[in-house]
Formats: C-alpha cells, sequence, structure tokens
C-alpha cells in the first residue's frame, strides 16, 4: 500500500485553518480517498488530555519552555497513535495545526529556546514531516476579530496584540524559508475564495486532479 499524504493547515488565530481543514476534507472524500481529519494539540486521546492542560487556565500556568514540553507529548502521541498508522495503510491525514505551530507561538511568540523546539522535531517528528503545509495568512486584527466572534477566547488566544504580530511574521517567515513545503495562502478573501487557492496548491503540489 502506498504512503498516504499529510497536510497540515498553520496560521494565527481565525485565519479560518478549521473551516478550510473541513471543506479541503470533504473535497478529497467526494473524490474516493480514505480522509482522516486531525488537529493539534489533540489528535489522539493522550493528545486531547493534554490539549485540556494547556489551552485551559491563566496565562501564567505554564511557560513557553513547558509548553513546548507538552506540545510535544501530545505531538508524539498524536504521531504514533493517529498520522503514522493513517499514512501507513494509505490514508491522507489533514491535521489543523502541526510542528509550525511550536515553532511560532511558543519560539517566536514565547521566546522558547530554538535550538531545543529543533531537537524535538528531529526526535519526535523525524521524517514524518507534511508533505504539503498550507499557510494562512490574514492581517492581526482580523484573524482576532474572526476568532473572537467565534468562541470565548483561551489562556493563548488572550495573549496582547504584539504576540499575535510576532506570531504573523513567524508564519511567513516559516513559508519563505521553506518553499518546497510550505504554501503560502492569503486568507482574506470569503471562504470560497480561500478554498479554490487551496485547492490549486493541491493540484500544483500534490497532483490531484478535478
Ligand atoms: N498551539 C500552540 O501554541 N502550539 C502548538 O504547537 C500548537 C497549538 C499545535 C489551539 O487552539 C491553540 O493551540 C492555538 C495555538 C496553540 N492558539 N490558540 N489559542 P484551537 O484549536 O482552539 O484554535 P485555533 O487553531 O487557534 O483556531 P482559530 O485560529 O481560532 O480559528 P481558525 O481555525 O483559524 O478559524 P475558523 O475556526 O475556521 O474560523 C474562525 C471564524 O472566522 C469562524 O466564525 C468562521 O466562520 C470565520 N471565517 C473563516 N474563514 C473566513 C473567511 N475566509 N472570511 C470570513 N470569515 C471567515
Amino acid at each position: 500500500m502506498p504512503r498516504g499524504r499529510f497536510i497540515t493547515l498553520e496560521g494565527g488565530e481565525g485565519t479560518g485553518k478549521s473551516t478550510q481543514a473541513r471543506r479541503l476534507a470533504e473535497r478529497l472524500r467526494a473524490l474516493g480517498r480514505e480522509v482522516v481529519s486531525t488537529r493539534e494539540p489533540g489528535g489522539s486521546e493522550g493528545a486531547e488530555t493534554l490539549r485540556g492542560l494547556l489551552l485551559q487556565g491563566g496565562e501564567e500556568r505554564w511557560s513557553a519552555l513547558s509548553e513546548t514540553l507538552l506540545m510535544y507529548a501530545a505531538r508524539r502521541d498524536h504521531l504514533e497513535k493517529t498520522i503514522r498508522p493513517a499514512l501507513a495503510r494509505g490514508a491522507w491525514v489533514i491535521s489543523d495545526r502541526f510542528l509550525d505551530s511550536t515553532r511560532a507561538y511558543q519560539g517566536a511568540g514565547g521566546g522558547a529556546p530554538e535550538g531545543l523546539i529543533a531537537a524535538l522535531e528531529k526526535h519526535v517528528v523525524g521524517d514524518d514531516l507534511p508533505d504539503l503545509t498550507l499557510v494562512l495568512d490574514v492581517p492581526v486584527e482580523i484573524g482576532l476579530q474572526r476568532a473572537g466572534a467565534r468562541t470565548a477566547l483561551d489562556r493563548i488566544e488572550a495573549r496582547d496584540g504584539g504576540f499575535h504580530q510576532r506570531l504573523r511574521t513567524a508564519f511567513l517567515q516559516i513559508a519563505a524559508s521553506e518553499p518546497l513545503r510550505c504554501f503560502l495562502i492569503d486568507a482574506e478573501p470569503p471562504p470560497d475564495e480561500v478554498a479554490a487557492s487551496i485547492w490549486s496548491a493541491m493540484q500544483a503540489r500534490l497532483g490531484v486532479s478535478a
């Protein structure tokens, strides 16, 4: 059985990742593919437990370094229990966030050491890098407006505008520095237009048809 494909969606708050992950999964399923829709932090039983610890509570609950270690404990479980088995049986995996979020949130946003994050990527993720990472970009004010309208803010979303601006810059830098893996998507237009840009990226990078 040929290995499936691994696609991640990344970006700051309210860029529309969940909306587009859902739409992309529907479109691939309509083409007859098995699709596993998942998310981070989370995506396996153990990782979902860690998600609760990471997102609830006060701002001071965890330092950026502790968050990094918890995210990587969750990511390891997610890879072992969900992502690797799905890819091995030929399924396409769509993850709403993955390792770039740790680089941006805990690294660029929170100041966790880059060397530590790189070492964790190497040992925990290894060769299982995404085949395609869609980096969704909108101006910070628009993203926060969208996210705020959707739900109560969790402990990470509630950080100040400077933090969110550092995130945006970090995601743009990631997209520019890894052009073979990443594809930058202008996520400001209406959802149908964003979905069309994503499908073009899928055709160009992964050769999907229709
Ligand atoms: N985190 C981390 O710090 N480190 C890590 O390594 C990882 C994660 C993996 C997970 O939160 C948190 O974990 C996250 C980063 C941190 N930060 N926080 N907080 P989450 O899973 O609860 O949520 P999120 O990933 O932050 O989602 P989001 O950014 O809030 O939303 P989104 O998925 O990008 O957008 P959406 O839910 O699809 O859309 C939001 C609203 O906008 C909704 O009402 C839509 O209908 C609307 N929308 C969507 N697209 C459009 C367009 N194109 N136009 C207009 N309106 C739109």
